[in-house]
């Protein structure tokens, strides 16, 4: 139920919950709200001092082996969380203990995000996967010697160094499109719809093509891991934040036994029920992202000035998209076409690789034009191979439908001559 916004101000804090219009199961009536939100940006905003807290405590964590401990912990949970409902939920619990460590180097960290949609046709030649950020593609014996993890040993891993492996002439397959995941948070009901669509596509792509440790269970230990997932739970958060009476609490599907999954199940090898971590900004879930502008019940925008104005902010493809072809709306952009424009379900942001925001986001861009010639030849995502699937527990007939589908969508959009902001000519 949704209360009159008169009333609830008139009430106070008390009705924060019935303003939201969310029910809490029980048990989870008592989380409470935090008092301290902070807010999870996209890394190529952070501002040169967010950034050097970000590394100074990686490099303390990391002196101090939680890495080490963290790839472990994943290894020894790995084919319990993936492949099922359990994905987003535990997840989030893991990257949220994981900015808790970092805290005790940097107290006011926050743990950044990477849109790795918007480098979809070149990551490889992502300024997050050079040496300004984490580095890129491992030289002799596969060892990452460039960035932040530069000759990074693992003692857990017999002191081996950290590795990463590309394809072809240090390149890297082409990785899933904001088109994609728009499309996906627009037509999935149910909380096992977007996870399929999600973890079999664009999670599973980004680990096995960055290669090497990444394409490991023990992944945490490359410090891409942590940008990635943040980037998969804020897809997560937004599509709860849609429409949040419905989603806050939405659990369906099944766990790695096969059994449906309920809202009281312990996160595995945790003490920590499925519904303490679904709410942000409720009990230990003290954060949101930017792309969400405020948390449940908040009215004001949790963003400073600066960071609004480092907001990333809709792609005019957004209205190109509007205006394709009724049946492909109707398949891919539901919400489009019943001109439902919420920038939760919209990733089209106007950051591309071209334009990654100033880190001090104080000037006015002219966004680069994509390439012309691109026009109704955006290319596929590329596929997860047996291994990976086998490896991660994954179902192949998910896989393959989220694939088919992707791809669908692909033919779709370029047999409506549409071009992708995010294409570029890469001989220039
Ligand atoms: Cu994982």
């Amino acid at each position: 139920m949704r209360l009159p916004l008169t009333s609830a101000l008139g009430l106070g804090l008390l009705c924060v919950q019935q303003v939201a219009g969310i029910t809490p199961p029980p048990g989870a009536e008592s989380l409470t709200a935090c008092s301290d939100v902070s807010v999870r940006k996209e890394i190529r905003t952070l501002s040169s001092e967010e950034w050097n807290t970000y590394k100074s405590a990686v490099e303390g964590a990391k002196s101090d082996r939680w890495i080490d401990w963290f790839g472990y912990l994943h290894e020894r949970v790995s084919s319990k969380i993936h492949g099922n409902s359990e994905f987003f939920v535990y997840h989030r619990k893991f990257i949220n203990d994981y900015e808790k460590i970092l805290r005790g180097y940097e107290p006011n960290v926050v743990l950044p995000y990477w849109n790795t949609m918007i480098d979809y046709q070149n990551p490889s030649g992502s300024p997050v996967l050079g040496d300004k950020y984490f580095g890129g593609n491992g030289a002799t014996g596969e060892c990452v010697s460039t960035g932040l993890a530069n000759s990074w040993n693992f003692t857990y891993l017999g002191n081996e160094c950290l590795q990463r492996k590309f394809g072809e002439a240090d390149s890297i397959v082409t990785w899933y499109s904001p088109e994609y995941v728009t499309s996906i948070l627009q037509s999935s009901p149910t909380y096992a719809e977007l996870r399929a669509g999600i973890e079999n596509s664009l999670h599973g792509i980004v680990h096995l093509s960055i290669g090497g440790d990444m394409n490991t269970m023990h992944s945490p230990a490359d410090p891409i891991f942590w940008l990635h997932h943040s980037n998969i739970d804020r897809v997560y958060a937004q599509w709860q934040a849609v429409d949040p009476d419905e989603r806050t609490y939405m659990y369906d599907g099944t766990d790695s036994t096969g059994k449906e999954v309920s809202l009281n199940d312990k996160l595995t090898y945790t003490s920590t029920a499925a519904y303490e971590v679904m709410r942000l900004g409720y009990g230990n879930m003290c954060y949101t992202y930017d792309t969400i502008k405020a948390a449940d019940g908040d009215s004001k925008s949790l963003l400073s000035t600066r960071q609004r104005k480092c907001k990333p902010r809709p792609s005019k493809a957004t209205q190109t998209i509007q205006k394709l072809p009724v049946k492909l709306l109707t398949n891919y952009y539901p919400s489009f076409n019943k001109k439902k424009f919420s920038p939760l379900e919209n990733e089209m942001s106007d950051i591309t690789p071209k334009q990654p925001m100033a880190a001090e986001c104080n000037k006015s861009f002219t966004p680069p034009k994509p390439s012309e010639k691109l026009r109704g030849k955006m290319p596929y995502p590329g596929r997860l191979s047996k291994d990976y699937i086998k490896m991660m527990n994954l179902n192949p007939k998910e896989v393959k439908a989220a694939e088919e589908r992707a791809r669908a969508m692909v033919d779709e959009l370029n047999a409506a001559n549409y071009l992708s902001p995010y294409l570029f000519d890469l001989d220039k």
